[in-house]
């Protein structure tokens, strides 16, 4: 009773799931998503849909996307990374596959799953979540609901800006947070310090042949788990800025629980680390005032797909 799939769309892949309502997946797919091709985008999507609801009797359907949902929770109004502009996803994939589709971004969808099932469940009133992947994902609870703001595009945390004039955002601004915290931050300091100091980039230039250009986020993680100081630099880099972003968060909104999440946090306590320290370093109520806990998420990959499936 009650099953209900959920959708998570990224740059990469596009990720179904039929959920229960314990939050429970039942069956998952996965597709690549096209590169930068709307349209054949939705047809993923319907795909994916229509093979999960084969097997079983779905209620109705939940997609989070990366990037601004209208306040109704149809329409994709801007997403940069996956070439969307006032793209009707949810009237567009409900005359497709015949079932009620609500569409949320994909932070938000992946605060609720972790409100409901993970990191926050025992948080009765209020939580944020930061994504940390291709972009900086957000997600603010308050008194046990989502907060999606008067047009629908609340928690855009990524896009808090940290540097006034500083490096290019998708968003079209200078200096946004989701700049310094990414994947792409990462690789792009990594490398700047590679490139600057090769001396202390011993192992992480041994994993890519002395390429710097081909070091990527995974072989920043393998060198700095070999000790590597440009790698394990690069980490505390992104730590120290997200830090300073969760302290933000405290004086805004003062919740019971910040968790963090996303692809990047697989790296643990190389991301954790520095991120703790430096929260706890910006905090204005350090030593003097309880603050919300930083924790790490639980339900990994796929928070957003269970999220917009609870959504459904
Ligand atoms: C982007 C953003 C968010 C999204 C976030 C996480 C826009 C319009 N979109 O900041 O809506 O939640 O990325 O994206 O800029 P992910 O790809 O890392 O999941
Ligand atoms: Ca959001
Ligand atoms: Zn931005």
């Amino acid at each position: 009773m009650g099953l209900t799939i959920g959708v998570d769309i990224g740059g990469t892949k596009v990720l179904g799931g039929v959920v229960d309502s314990a939050g429970d997946v039942l069956a998952q797919t996965r597709r690549d998503t096209p590169a930068q091709d709307p349209a054949q985008t939705a047809d993923r999507i319907i795909e994916v849909i229509q093979e999960l609801a084969a097997g079983h009797a779905i209620d109705a359907v939940g997609i989070g996307a990366a990037g601004w949902i209208d306040a109704t929770r149809s329409i994709v109004q801007f997403a940069p990374n996956l070439a969307w502009r006032n793209e009707p996803l949810r009237d567009k994939i409900t005359a497709a596959v015949g079932l009620p589709v609500v569409v949320e971004n994909d932070g938000n969808a992946a605060t609720w799953a972790e409100f409901q099932f993970g990191a926050g469940r025992d948080a009765d009133n209020s939580m944020v979540l930061f994504t940390v992947g291709t972009g900086i994902g957000g997600g603010i609870v308050i008194g046990g609901n989502l907060v999606r703001g008067t047009n629908g595009i609340a928690a855009e945390l990524g896009h808090m800006m940290m540097v006034p004039g500083g490096h290019p955002c998708g968003c079209g601004r200078h200096g946004c947070l989701e700049q310094y915290t990414a994947g792409p931050a990462l690789i792009r300091f990594a490398k700047a310090d590679a490139r600057e100091k090769p001396e202390l980039a011993e192992q992480l230039l041994a994993l890519v042949g002395g390429d710097v250009d081909a070091i990527r986020g995974h072989t920043i993680t393998e060198a700095a788990r070999l000790g590597d100081a440009v790698a394990i630099g690069a980490f505390e880099q992104v730590g120290r800025w997200l830090g300073v972003a969760l302290a933000d968060i405290v004086q805004i909104l003062d919740p019971q629980v910040i968790v963090v999440g996303g692809g990047v946090i697989d790296a643990g306590d190389l991301l954790m680390k520095p991120a703790r320290a430096s929260y706890e370093d910006q905090l204005a109520q350090r030593g003097r005032l309880p603050v919300a806990e930083v924790r790490p998420a639980l339900l990994g990959n796929v928070a957003g797909m269970v999220g917009a499936a609870d959504l459904a």
